[in-house]
C-alpha cells in the first residue's frame, strides 16, 4: 500500500566510512536504498558495495533456521534444541577441561551493544580469557602503536573534513579509492588547493593515481622507508623543533637513532632509489612549513609481523615534521568493535583486562567479583590455532575465519578438530558450513544499535524488518544462551536501547567514554567519543581529541626509536615472488555477502593474481590464464591478470575468495611480537603455470628447471573451470 511506504534512515552494513542511507520500505519489503546529502560524514557519496547492500538482504540462502549437524549434515532445528544443545556442549567442554577451553571470536561488523554484549557474555556467562575477535588482522597494529606513542588510539582523531585543508597526505598502503571510496572527495579538494599527496604502494592502485607521487615500495619495506625518510629529515636539519618541543618527549632518542638508516641502507630493502627517498623526504617536510601533514595508513604497513614498529615509525615521520599520523579503520565497527572488550586484553571502554581499577569498575557494574573476571587470553590467530588442543569449542559471531584468518589450511583443520562449534551468521558463511550447530542472526537492517566510524563518530543504525523466519536479532540470540547457562538476570535486556544504557554507562570515566550519549542525542549528525556524562548539560563530544594534548596523562606523544628488526619470509630460489594480498572495490571481506549479490559479483566473479607483463613472459603465463600460486603453507588457483602496475617481484591476489582461490592458504601467519598481526601482506611464493588438462607446469626461467605436477583440486572435476564449483556452495556438503 502506498500509505504504508516510508523512510528509515540508517548507516551502510560495510565499511568504516559508515555512510548513511534512507531505505524506502514498508513493513515487509524494502524498495530502495537512497543516498542522502544528510549524510554527515560523505554529505552522499557513497560506494556501489554499499548501495546493492539490499540485494542480498532476502538471498535464497539466508539462514532461517537454527542448524545442528547430525550424521555429517546440517539439519534444521527449533531454538530450544539448538540452544539447549550449545549450552550443553559449552558445560561439558568446561567441566571437563576449565573455562577457557571454550572461546569465542567476534568481529567488527558487529553494533557497539552486540560487541559489549559479547564482551560480557565471554567473561560472566563463559568466564573465560579466551575471546578474541577479527579486528586483531585489521587494526591491531595501528591500535598498538598509537597507544604505545600517542597514549590513545581513536583512529582518525579529526573529521574527514579537516584533511581538505592539508599541505602534504601520506597515503601509506591504503588503497582508498577502492576501500573507502567517498574520502577520496577529500583527498581531491586538498589536491585542488596544492596539497601533495604521495601514496606509497607496491602497486599503481587507483588511489596512487589521485596521488601526485606514487613510491612503489618492496613489500614489508616500508619499515625501512619510513626509517630512511626520517634520517633525512634529521640529517638535513628539516625537524619541526617547535613541535617536538611543545607535544612530544623522547624527540632526541629517535633523532640519534635514525642516524644509521640511510636511504644508501634503505633502498635494497624498500627496492626505491635513494635520491626518490630523499627527494620525498624533502617534499614532506617542505610542505609542513606551509600548513598540516598527514600520515595515514591501510594495512599495507600493518599487516606485517613488524607491523608495529612500522607504526611506531611513521609516527616518528609524521611528528618529526610536525604532523599527526592516523590509521584508516576498515570494518562498519572496526573502531567500536576494539574498544568494548571483545579483545583478549580489554574490557569496555577501552580498557585494560590487567588494570585493577578497571577490573573493580566492570566487576562491580556487572555484579561479579573482581576476581572471577578473567585475564588477558590468547590472540585470534592463536586462539585458533589453539583449536583441537587447549581451546575444545568456539562461538564465532561476525567473522569468517575459515577464508580470513592466515594459514587458513591449517586454521580450517584445527576448526574441523573441534569438539564443538557454534557460529551465528546471517548466511552459510564458509565457517558456518564446518560448525556443529549454527545459529541465525541477524543482519544490519534487523536490529537497533550504533556503529562508531573510522571518525570515531557514533552513529545510530536502525531496525527497519524483523529476521526473517525463526532468526533472531544477534544480542537476543546472546541473551537466550546466557539464560540458558544460569545467567537470565546479568542478560535481562529487552532491547539494544538497554543494552545501550548498560554499556554507555560501563564506559563511565574510561578512555572511550561513551556515558555522556544517548539514541536520541545521537541523531541526526552522531557524536564523536569521548563524550563524559556531565552532571550539568550535554557534552558536545570530542571531535579531535589531539587537539593540544594526546592521550597520555603529560599530554606528550612518547616518541621511541624503533629498530629495523625483520623476520619476514624472504624470496629464495624455490619462491622467488612476494605475493601480497588485499581488496578489490567490487567486493567486501571474506565475500559472504558480496559473492552472493548479483550486480557485483557478475562483474567480478572470480579472484585474479595481478601481476605484471615481465613477470607473466617469464613464467609463460597470459591473460586470462590460470596459474597456481603456491607458498610454503599451501597452492592456490587463480585466473591471471596482466597489469603495468605492480611490482615485477610481487604478485597481488585478494582475500575474498574461499576454496581454490582463497588467499590465505598461502599466507604466513607469523606474527607480530607486540599486536600479534599475521602477516598478510608479504610471503614468498612461486607460480606455476596450469596447462588445459590441468597439469601444472613449472616455468620458472630463474631456476632454469621444468617440472610437471598435478594441481590439488583442479583435477578429477567436472567443470573445465576449476572456480565453477566453488560459486554455489551447499550447506550440508561441508564434511562430506
Ligand atoms: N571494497 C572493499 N572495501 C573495504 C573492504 C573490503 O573488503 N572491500 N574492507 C574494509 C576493511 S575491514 C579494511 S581493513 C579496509 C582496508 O583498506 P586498505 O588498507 O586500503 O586495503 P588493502 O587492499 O588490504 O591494502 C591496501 C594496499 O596495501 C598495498 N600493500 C600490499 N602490501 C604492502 C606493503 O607491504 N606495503 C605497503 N605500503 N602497501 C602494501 C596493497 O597493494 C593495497 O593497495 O578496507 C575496508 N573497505
Ligand atoms: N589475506 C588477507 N586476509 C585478511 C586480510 C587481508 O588484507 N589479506 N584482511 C583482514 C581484515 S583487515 C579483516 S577486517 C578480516 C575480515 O574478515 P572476516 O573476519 O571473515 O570478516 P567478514 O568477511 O566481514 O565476516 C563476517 C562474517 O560474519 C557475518 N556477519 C557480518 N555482520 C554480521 C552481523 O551483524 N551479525 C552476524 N550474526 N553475522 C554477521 C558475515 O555474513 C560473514 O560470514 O580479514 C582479514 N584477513
Ligand atoms: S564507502 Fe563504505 S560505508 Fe560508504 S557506501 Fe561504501 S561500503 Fe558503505
Ligand atoms: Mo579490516
Amino acid at each position: 500500500m502506498i500509505e504504508d511506504v516510508q523512510s528509515t534512515r540508517t548507516t551502510c552494513p560495510y565499511c568504516a566510512v559508515q555512510c548513511s542511507f534512507d531505505i524506502v520500505h514498508d513493513s515487509d519489503t524494502a524498495y530502495e536504498m537512497r543516498t542522502t546529502t544528510d549524510c554527515p560524514v560523505t554529505h552522499g557519496s557513497v560506494c556501489k558495495k554499499g548501495l546493492s547492500a539490499l540485494e542480498v538482504v532476502n538471498h535464497a540462502e539466508r539462514l532461517t533456521a537454527p542448524l545442528i549437524r547430525k550424521h555429517g549434515q546440517l539439519e534444521p532445528a527449533s531454538w530450544d534444541e539448538a540452544l539447549a544443545h550449545v549450552a550443553n556442549k559449552i558445560e561439558r567442554i568446561q567441566r571437563d577441561h576449565g573455562p577457557d577451553a571454550f572461546g569465542v571470536f567476534g568481529g567488527g561488523s558487529l553494533t557497539n551493544e552486540v560487541v559489549y554484549l559479547l564482551a560480557k557474555f565471554a567473561r560472566v556467562a563463559l568466564k573465560t580469557a579466551n575471546i578474541d575477535y577479527n579486528g586483531r588482522f585489521c587494526m591491531s597494529s595501528a591500535a598498538a602503536g598509537s597507544w604505545a606513542v600517542y597514549g590513545l588510539d581513536r583512529g582518525l582523531p579529526f573529521p574527514l573534513e579537516k584533511l581538505k585543508a592539508a599541505q602534504c597526505i601520506v597515503l601509506w598502503g591504503v588503497n582508498l579509492a577502492e576501500t573507502l571510496p567517498p574520502v577520496t572527495q577529500f583527498i581531491t579538494q586538498a589536491r585542488r588547493t596544492g596539497a601533495n599527496v604521495i601514496v606509497i604502494d607496491p602497486r599503481l592502485t587507483r588511489t596512487a593515481r589521485i596521488g601526485t607521487h606514487h613510491l612503489q615500495v618492496r613489500p614489508g619495506g616500508d619499515l625501512a622507508l619510513a626509517l630512511a625518510m626520517l634520517n633525512v629529515i634529521v640529517t638535513e636539519g628539516r625537524c619541526n623543533h617547535d613541535f617536538l618541543e611543545r607535544r612530544t618527549r623522547g624527540w632526541q632518542g629517535v633523532a640519534a637513532g635514525a642516524l644509521p638508516f640511510t636511504p644508501e641502507w634503505a633502498a635494497e630493502r624498500t627496492g626505491l632509489g635513494t635520491e626518490q627517498i630523499r627527494w620525498t623526504a624533502r617534499l614532506i617536510a617542505d610542505a609542513a612549513q606551509l600548513g598540516p601533514v598527514y600520515v595515514l595508513s591501510g594495512r599495507g604497513p600493518e599487516q606485517q609481523s613488524k607491523g608495529v614498529a612500522t607504526v611506531k615509525a611513521l609516527i616518528n615521520l609524521a611528528s618529526f615534521v610536525g604532523g599527526l599520523y592516523a590509521p584508516l579503520t576498515g570494518q562498519g565497527n572496526g573502531q567500536g568493535g576494539r574498544e568494548h572488550g571483545q579483545k583478549a586484553d580489554q574490557l569496555p571502554g577501552y580498557r585494560s583486562i590487567e588494570d585493577p581499577q578497571a577490573r573493580a569498575a566492570i566487576a562491580r557494574h556487572w555484579g561479579v567479583p573482581e576476581p572471577s573476571l578473567p585475564r588477558t587470553g590468547l590472540s585470534a590467530q592463536e586462539l585458533l590455532e589453539a583449536c583441537g588442543e587447549k581451546v575444545r569449542g568456539l562461538l564465532v559471531l561476525g567473522s569468517n575465519p575459515v577464508v580470513s584468518a592466515a594459514n587458513a589450511n591449517l586454521v580450517t583443520r584445527k576448526l574441523e578438530s573441534l569438539e564443538h562449534l557454534c557460529v551465528i551468521d546471517f548466511l552459510p558463511s564458509e565457517t558456518a558450513q564446518i560448525a556443529d550447530v549454527v545459529l541465525p542472526g541477524s543482519m544490519w537492517l534487523e536490529s537497533d544499535g550504533t556503529m562508531t566510524n573510522l571518525e570515531g563518530r557514533v552513529l545510530r543504525r536502525k531496525q527497519v524488518f524483523r529476521p526473517p523466519g525463526h532468526a533472531r536479532a544477534d544480542w537476543r540470540v546472546l541473551c537466550d544462551l546466557a539464560a540458558r547457562l544460569g545467567y537470565a538476570e546479568q542478560f535481562a535486556f529487552d532491547s539494544p536501547r538497554a543494552i545501550f544504557e548498560e554499556f554507555t554507562a560501563a564506559t563511565r570515566g574510561a578512555p572511550a567514554d561513551y556515558s555522556g550519549m544517548t539514541y536520541e542525542k545521537l541523531e541526526p549528525d552522531g557524536l564523536f567519543w569521548p563524550c563524559p556524562k556531565l552532571e550539568t548539560g550535554d557534552h558536545p563530544g570530542t571531535p579531535e581529541p589531539f587537539q593540544s594534548r594526546f592521550g597520555h596523562k603529560d599530554g606528550l606523544a612518547h616518541l621511541e626509536p624503533v629498530n629495523c628488526l625483520d623476520r619476514s619470509e624472504v624470496p629464495d630460489l624455490e619462491f622467488p615472488l612476494i605475493i601480497t594480498t588485499g581488496r578489490h572495490a567490487d567486493h567486501y571481506q571474506s565475500g559472504v555477502q558480496t559473492r552472493r549479490t548479483a550486480s557485483l559479483s557478475r562483474k567480478v566473479p572470480h579472484a585474479q593474481l595481478e601481476l605484471h607483463h615481465a613477470t607473466a613472459l617469464e613464467h609463460d603465463l597470459e591473460q586470462g590464464g590460470l596459474v597456481s600460486v603456491s607458498s610454503r603453507r599451501g597452492r592456490i588457483t587463480l585466473e591471471v591478470k596482466l597489469s603495468e602496475n605492480i611490482r615485477p617481484d610481487t604478485v597481488f591476489v585478494p582475500f575474498h575468495w574461499g576454496g581454490h582461490e582463497r588467499a590465505n592458504t598461502v599466507t604466513n601467519a607469523l606474527l607480530d611480537p607486540s599486536s600479534r598481526m599475521p602477516e598478510f601482506k608479504l610471503a614468498a611464493a612461486k607460480l606455476l603455470r596450469v596447462a588445459q588438462d590441468n597439469t601444472a607446469q613449472e616455468t620458472n626461467f630463474l631456476e632454469q628447471v621444468v617440472s610437471h605436477d598435478v594441481l590439488v583440486g583442479a583435477t578429477g572435476r567436472s567443470s573445465p573451470h576449476p572456480h565453477a564449483a566453488d560459486s554455489r556452495l551447499e550447506i550440508t556438503s561441508s564434511n562430506d
